[in-house]
């Protein structure tokens, strides 16, 4: 299995509506390995490049208006298949249409409003790893569990 390393953000409503705890922990009783963490106030340009894929979709200027509103939980998660699977522990990006038991699907209702982000590929959460850290601010670690996570 390859070992991978995604990006995951709590957002503004997430950390307004304290569920910044309850967030994290759902990556960390999977068993992934946080890797990097912090609380962070997202200048305009940088949410700009996260989402430049997006630059041109007509909600664009409004997904950029809520992500600079406040500050972020920042994190990156490393694991064997840790790209797809945080997308599922997340659930769909309409809150309404997230699978109950999933991040969105248990705390969010709209997708203007979905409390949290994940990677979409093991070469995006590189990217955005690289983006909202700096060298020096991840950890290279072994958790004390790790041999009874995997045989
Ligand atoms: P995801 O966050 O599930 O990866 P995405 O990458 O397609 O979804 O879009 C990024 C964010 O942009 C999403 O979390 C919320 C916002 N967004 C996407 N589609 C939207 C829409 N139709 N209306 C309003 N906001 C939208
Ligand atoms: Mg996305």
């Amino acid at each position: 299995e390859q070992v991978e390393e995604t990006y995951i953000m709590v957002k503004p409503d997430g950390v307004q509506r304290g569920l910044v705890g309850e967030i994290i922990s759902r990556f960390e009783k999977k068993g992934f390995k946080l890797i990097g963490l912090k609380l962070f106030q997202c200048p305009k340009d940088l949410a700009e490049e996260h989402y430049k894929d997006l630059n041109s979709k007509p909600f664009f200027p409004k997904l950029i208006e809520y992500i600079t509103s406040g500050p972020v939980v920042c994190m990156a998660w490393e694991g064997a298949g840790v790209v797809a699977s945080a997308r599922k522990l997340i659930g769909s990006t309409d809150p309404l249409q997230a699978e109950p038991g999933t991040i969105r699907g248990d705390l969010a209702v709209q997708t203007g409003r979905n409390v949290v982000h994940g990677s979409d590929s093991p070469e995006n959460g590189k990217r955005e790893i690289g983006l909202w850290f700096k060298e020096g601010e991840l950890c290279q670690w072994t958790p004390a569990q790790a041999q009874w996570l995997r045989e």
